[in-house]
């Protein structure tokens, strides 16, 4: 006898119905508190760095998971730091995978469960699973069995929180690292001044347009309540759904640890991350535009990684973000297309900018 597979339905919560935000003086939501569930899946007690991207995302997206959800975690920082012998944080299963096959082994685990319901052999709702993996597992070395899962639907949330660098291997360059980010294997010098040369891999869009059944999103640590959202609307789409997330790592990017959330913010207001959902019933993409436009300086200047920079490398990074500003629908005002001139830049650490800034070297 064939059993149904009945699955969980999270609901989102509301952008609305947060208890005692604020606004700065831009009009932003300068605090996030919105009703969140009091179950911490990730609890307190880890060990990654203070201010640590990846520990905040986390939490949140095993906030709006829930205690029915079953984790796995390729190789990186997020297992090392996670995980010394008999200890984890977690308080729902979890299991590490080798940093190639996140994909391949949630792909296994949630065929098994649909196996096991069906046959009786496991009862109760079809459970949470989802999976986080690096950029350096999910843009890189695991690709092509994230790819392989998403491209066969599986019905699980695969998730790549993106330091932009190998971490946990000692800060070395990714395909995510972006133009000029500074890293161990990158260098800046004479012969190559910006340090890393090439444009980041997008990921994201690569994961929508080439598996257009799935669902597909990108978010950051700035934004909680859209991580969480976005995390429930993979978790609740019957199939495969990829979520990528922008996680600073202060340890490799050098920055006041105090700032990640406010990273978080300042890469989507710089137009360097832009933050968009992709309805696979729709077969559209749905941007998100952010209140304020910034300089690209706003956000480099606070970071170490970026200290080296020309005011050539400068100009580069501003056109690319004043592309991304075009491509998702966005006018480009006058004073940044006028940022794309060299000339009007200097070297990154003599710019004018706007927030604590970091003027020391990174990596
Ligand atoms: C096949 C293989 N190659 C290399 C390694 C060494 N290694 C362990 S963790 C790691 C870094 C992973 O980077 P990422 O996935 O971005 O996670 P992060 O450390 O940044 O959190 C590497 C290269 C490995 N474990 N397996
Ligand atoms: S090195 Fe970076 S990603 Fe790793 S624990 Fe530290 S802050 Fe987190
Ligand atoms: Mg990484």
């Amino acid at each position: 006898m064939t059993h149904e597979v009945t699955r969980h339905q999270l609901p989102l919560f509301d952008e609305d119905g947060r208890a005692g935000a604020t606004d700065d003086e831009h009009g932003r939501d300068l605090y996030y508190l919105p009703d969140l569930p009091e179950e911490d899946p990730y609890a307190a007690g880890h060990r990654t760095c203070a201010g640590c991207g990846p520990a905040i995302q986390y939490r949140w997206v095993l906030k709006a998971a829930g205690q029915d959800t079953v984790v796995a975690g390729p190789t990186g920082c997020m297992y090392v730091a996670n995980s010394t012998y008999l200890c984890t944080p977690y308080t729902v299963p979890w299991a590490h995978t080798p940093i190639a096959s996140g994909g391949s082994f949630t792909s296994g685990l949630a065929a098994g469960y649909e196996a096991m319901i069906r046959k009786g052999r496991y009862l109760g709702p079809y459970p949470n699973i989802l999976v986080m993996a690096g950029d350096g597992s999910a843009s890189d070395i695991g690709l092509g069995s994230i790819s392989g899962a998403l491209y066969r639907n599986h019905d699980a949330l695969f998730i790549c929180y993106d330091n932009e660098c190998y971490a946990n291997t000692g800060i070395q360059v990714s395909p995510t690292t972006p133009y000029a980010g500074m890293t161990t294997f990158t260098p800046f010098g004479k012969a190559i001044p910006e340090g890393k040369k090439l444009p980041p891999k997008n990921l994201a869009k690569m994961m929508a347009e080439g598996h257009p059944h799935c669902y597909v999103a990108t978010t950051t640590v700035g934004y909680p309540v859209d991580l969480m959202n976005k995390t429930r609307k993979g978790l609740n789409h019957v199939g495969a759904a990829f979520l990528h997330c922008y996680t600073p790592c202060q340890k490799g990017w050098v920055y006041q640890t105090s700032m990640t959330v406010e990273l978080g913010r300042r890469v989507v207001e710089s137009g360097l991350w832009p933050v968009w959902e992709y309805d696979p019933a729709e077969r559209q993409y749905h941007y998100f535009h952010p209140p304020l436009q910034r300089p690209v300086t706003d956000y480099l200047a606070m970071q170490g990684r970026f200290g080296h920079m020309l005011p050539e490398h400068v100009a580069t990074l501003q056109a690319a973000a004043n592309r991304n500003w075009a491509a998702i629908g966005m006018d480009v005002p006058q004073h940044l297309r006028d940022l794309e001139d060299p000339a009007r830049h200097q070297r990154l650490k003599d710019e004018e900018y706007s927030m604590p800034v970091n003027r020391g070297v990174g990596a």
